[in-house]
C-alpha cells in the first residue's frame, strides 16, 4: 500500500469507527517505516475533523461520534506507546491537562504525542482536571510548562482561573503557561496573561521545544 493510500485508509477507519483496521494500518505503516506522526496528523486526525463536521451538521449521532472518538483515542494510545523517533530527549517537562468540566481530550492527546515525538517529557494528567490538581501536579513533577486544553466556551474560564491561582500563590513566574483548544484564541491568551497560545499540536510542540532548548 502506498503512503497516500495508508493516509486515506487511516482517515476512513475513524469515520467507520473500525478499530481493528486502524491498528492494522499502524502496523503496516511501521513495516513501511512511515512517519507515524504524519499518519496521525494527515490521516486519522483528518477523519476525526470530518467527524466533527458531520456531527455539527446533524449527520452523525452522539453514540456514533463516541464510537469513532474511542477509536481515535486508541490510535493515539498505541502510537504513543511505540518507541519514539531517534530524537534526543529534551531537558525539561511539560504538564498537560484538559480543564475541569471538559471531557474533550483528543486534541490534548495529539499535543502530547507530538511533543513526545519531539523528545519532550510529557506528563499528561488527563481530563476534567481542577485547577488545584493541575498546580499540585506541576509542583510535584517540577515541570517547566503547564499546558491546558479547553474545548467548550463554558470551560475556557478555567484557563483564566489557573493564571489567577498561580499569581495568588506567588508561583506564577515558576512556570510557563500554554493554552489551546478550539475556542481558545491568541486574544484570549493575552487577555488572561498566558505565556503561549498555539493553534495546533505541531505548533504547540515546536513552541515548547524552542522554550525548553532556550532554558537549558
Ligand atoms: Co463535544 N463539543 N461535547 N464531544 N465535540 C464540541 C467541542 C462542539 C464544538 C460540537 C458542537 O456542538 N458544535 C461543542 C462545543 C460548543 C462550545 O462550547 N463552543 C461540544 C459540545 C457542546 C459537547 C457536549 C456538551 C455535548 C452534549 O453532551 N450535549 C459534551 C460536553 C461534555 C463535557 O465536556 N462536559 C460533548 C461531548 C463530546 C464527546 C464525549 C462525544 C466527544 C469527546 C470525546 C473525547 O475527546 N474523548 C466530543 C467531540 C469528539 C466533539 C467534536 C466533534 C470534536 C472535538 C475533537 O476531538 N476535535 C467537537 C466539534 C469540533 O471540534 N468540530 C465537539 C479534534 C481535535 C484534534 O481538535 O480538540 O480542537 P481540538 O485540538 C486541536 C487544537 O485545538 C489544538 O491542537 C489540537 C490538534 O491540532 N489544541 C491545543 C488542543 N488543545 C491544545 C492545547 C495546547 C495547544 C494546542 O496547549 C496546551
Amino acid at each position: 500500500m502506498s503512503k497516500f493510500e495508508l493516509i486515506s485508509e487511516a482517515r476512513q477507519t475513524i469515520l467507520d469507527a473500525d478499530e481493528e483496521k486502524a491498528l492494522q494500518i499502524i502496523e503496516h505503516a511501521l513495516t513501511e517505516e512511515m512517519d507515524l506522526l504524519e499518519l496521525v496528523q494527515e490521516g486519522f486526525a483528518e477523519g476525526n475533523r470530518e467527524l466533527g463536521e458531520l456531527f455539527e451538521n446533524g449527520k452523525l449521532s452522539l453514540p456514533e461520534l463516541i464510537f469513532s472518538t474511542e477509536v481515535m483515542k486508541r490510535v493515539l494510545e498505541v502510537v504513543e506507546s511505540l518507541p519514539g523517533s531517534n530524537r534526543e530527549k529534551v531537558k525539561g517537562k511539560v504538564l498537560l491537562a484538559t480543564v475541569d468540566g471538559d471531557v474533550h481530550d483528543i486534541g490534548k492527546g495529539m499535543v502530547a504525542s507530538t511533543m513526545k515525538s519531539y523528545g519532550i517529557d510529557v506528563i499528561d494528567i488527563g481530563r476534567e482536571v481542577p485547577v488545584d490538581t493541575i498546580i499540585e501536579k506541576a509542583k510535584e513533577f517540577n515541570v517547566d510548562i503547564i499546558g491546558t486544553s479547553a474545548l467548550l466556551t463554558s470551560t475556557l474560564k478555567e484557563q483564566k482561573k489557573l493564571e489567577e491561582k498561580l499569581r495568588e500563590l506567588g508561583i506564577r513566574d515558576r512556570f510557563t503557561t500554554m493554552v489551546g483548544g478550539a475556542p481558545c484564541t491568541l486574544r484570549w491568551a493575552t487577555r488572561i496573561g498566558a505565556d503561549i497560545y498555539t493553534e495546533d499540536a505541531i505548533e504547540a510542540a515546536k513552541k515548547a521545544l524552542e522554550l525548553l532548548m532556550k532554558k537549558k
